[in-house]
């Protein structure tokens, strides 16, 4: 069968699906593109019988394009991540060991020394103005027959940072995408004439499930933009059309300080603009309760807060109709089940905290070649999520994470562990140690405290050269240098004092600013 996804796509073919930057798809010729590009990934092939595809580009209909073709040929889509430096792009081939990488012209050289370098196949993204421009053949799908792609199949690997090793992949199958948008479908009331623009990065579930996805499956339109704009995205709000709206909290937190910036007139466009839409999310990271507050008098919007993560799509969300619990993440979505439970599994009462633990059918089906870290996940066919919440009144409050190694900045899920064995391969470090401050724009910021080597530690150059290895939201923001890390009886370094000495230190980021602080070496 063909992916439920696209073989919606033909109940509304001359409806537009996607817009981006100068060009626009109906269904009918996202379809069509769809199929041409999964004709070329098979080439002689009749089915990529799950081999990966590993493709980079920026959000826009060619990764689009991409990732239905892909789906359409039988393969497991692996988005790679724009904003990644060359060698963890390399880590995602090694590991994913893709038969294809796709890359748009303009990041074709981030990625294909690599490919090459493997002996992987390499293929440009097509153009797609001249589809764009054809009308759809009414029955193009019927002339070439694509492979049988069942549900259970591996459609999708989403790379995501852990507490063990290096990033792993987030292997889920058609069956687990269709239950994370059916959910979301459902608990937002999605229709045809919703309108939608897409902010986000397309290498995580937000972007590519809660936005892209449910709007696809609706029958909706989805205005993609390569990249986050404060101030285009308001413009875009106040030129009308739109219903939906969904972000992480710094972004909501850019939009309030671009608007605080913006002249009187403006500001009232902006705000009567945010006002005609029917819904405004945040998730991916807790969204403060001033932020909140701040929202609602901006847009008189009351941000539906909801919780989710790679493994599992949404778990807890706000209701749409009922009262919104600033602070809280609601309720489990439609088809999720969802208990708290102590240290030893039990499962614990309202108002005492406990670890979420998941079930249910949007749940992912492994991490991509490490079969203990996925048994490890699971207890009793549950999902241990790592974070702990308390149900309050009926609404789920989240109180944390249990390891302190996972950092969120941004909404960019951080490996303290990974940034620390990175700085580790520096020649003047001796040792170091990375911890998450909170922040209020960031909701975290990645900091190290650093043990130099003799001879002292030059900060600037330090993440001059962490940049060429690591992604930029992994790069220490605040780096400081200290004689010993402080440890406890048991030598196992202190995060939590680590993390006092940069909240002492006062090195927080400029609210609103886009340059992070200058690295403080004492
Ligand atoms: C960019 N920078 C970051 C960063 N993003 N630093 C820390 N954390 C981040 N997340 C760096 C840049 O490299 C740059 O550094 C400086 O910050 C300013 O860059 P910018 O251009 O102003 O930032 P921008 O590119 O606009 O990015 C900010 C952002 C982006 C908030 C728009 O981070 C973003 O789109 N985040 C969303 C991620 C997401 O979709 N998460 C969902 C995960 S799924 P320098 O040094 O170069 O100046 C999930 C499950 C669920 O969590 O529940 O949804
Ligand atoms: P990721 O692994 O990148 O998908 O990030 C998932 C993690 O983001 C979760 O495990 C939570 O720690 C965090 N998260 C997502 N939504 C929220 C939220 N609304 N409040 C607090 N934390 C959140």
């Amino acid at each position: 069968m063909t992916p439920p996804i696209i073989s919606r796509a033909h109940e509304h073919r001359d409806r537009v699906a996607v817009t981006a930057p100068g060009v626009s798809l109906t269904y009918g010729q996202l379809a069509d593109a769809s199929r041409r590009e999964a004709q070329r990934l098979l080439g002689a092939s009749s089915d990529l019988r799950g081999a990966r595809v590993a493709f980079l580009a920026p959000p826009g209909v060619e990764w689009l394009v991409t990732l239905w073709g892909v789906w359409r040929a039988g393969g497991v889509a692996v988005p790679l991540a724009v904003s990644h430096p060359p060698p963890e792009l390399a880590y995602v081939l090694d590991d994913a060991e893709p038969s294809v990488v796709v890359a748009h012209p303009q990041l074709a050289d981030l990625v294909r020394p690599a490919s090459e370098a493997r002996g992987m196949r390499f293929l440009r993204t097509p153009s797609l103005s001249t589809s764009a421009a054809n009308p759809p053949a009414a029955d193009a799908d019927r002339e070439t027959a694509l492979p049988d792609v069942d549900l259970d199949r591996p459609a999708l690997m989403i790379y995501t940072s852990g507490t063990t090793g290096r990033a792993k992949g987030v292997v889920t199958t058609h069956a687990n995408i269709e239950a994370q948008i059916t959910s979301l479908v459902d608990a937002w009331a999605w229709t045809s004439d919703d309108r939608i623009p897409l902010v986000l990065p397309l290498h995580h579930v937000h972007g590519i499930v809660n936005v892209l996805g449910c709007a696809l499956w609706s029958g909706a339109v989805c205005d993609i933009h390569p990249r986050f704009d404060a101030v285009e995205l308001w413009q875009r709000f106040a030129a009308g059309g739109l219903t939906l709206f969904m972000a992480v909290p710094t972004i909501y937190a850019r939009l309030i300080a671009a608007w605080d910036e913006a002249p009187a007139a403006r500001r009232e466009a902006w705000s009567a603009g945010a006002r005609r839409l029917r819904l405004m999310v945040s998730g991916s990271a807790a969204l403060p309760v001033s932020v909140l507050e701040r929202w609602e008098d901006i847009t008189g919007h009351r941000l539906l807060e909801r919780y989710g993560m790679t493994e599992i799509g949404m778990g807890l969300g706000n209701p749409l109709a009922g009262p919104r619990r600033p602070g809280h993440v609601g309720v489990p979505f439609p088809g999720v089940e969802l208990r708290l439970v102590d240290e030893d599994g039990a499962a614990v009462g309202p108002g005492e905290p406990g670890e979420i633990e998941i079930r249910g059918p949007s749940v992912f089906q492994e991490y991509w070649r490490r079969p203990d870290e996925t048994a490890a996940a699971f207890r009793d066919g549950w999902f241990r999520t790592g974070d702990v919440a308390v149900l309050e009144d009926g609404s789920y409050r989240i109180l944390g994470r249990r390891s302190v190694d996972i950092i969120k900045t941004g909404a960019e899920k951080v490996s303290a562990l990974e940034v620390e064995e990175t700085l580790r391969q520096h020649p003047q470090v001796l040792d170091c140690a990375v911890v998450g401050v909170p922040d209020p724009d960031w909701g975290e910021r990645v900091c190290a405290a650093v043990v130099p080597r003799t001879g002292g530690l030059d900060g600037a150059a330090l993440k001059a050269w962490a940049r060429d290895r690591l992604a930029p939201y992994k790069l220490p923001r605040s780096i400081l240098s200290v004689d010993a890390l402080p440890r406890n009886a048991m030598g196992k370094v202190t995060k939590p004092a680590i993390r006092t000495l940069f909240e002492a230190e006062g090195s927080t980021a400029i609210p609103g600013s886009s340059h992070p602080p200058t690295p403080t070496v004492s």
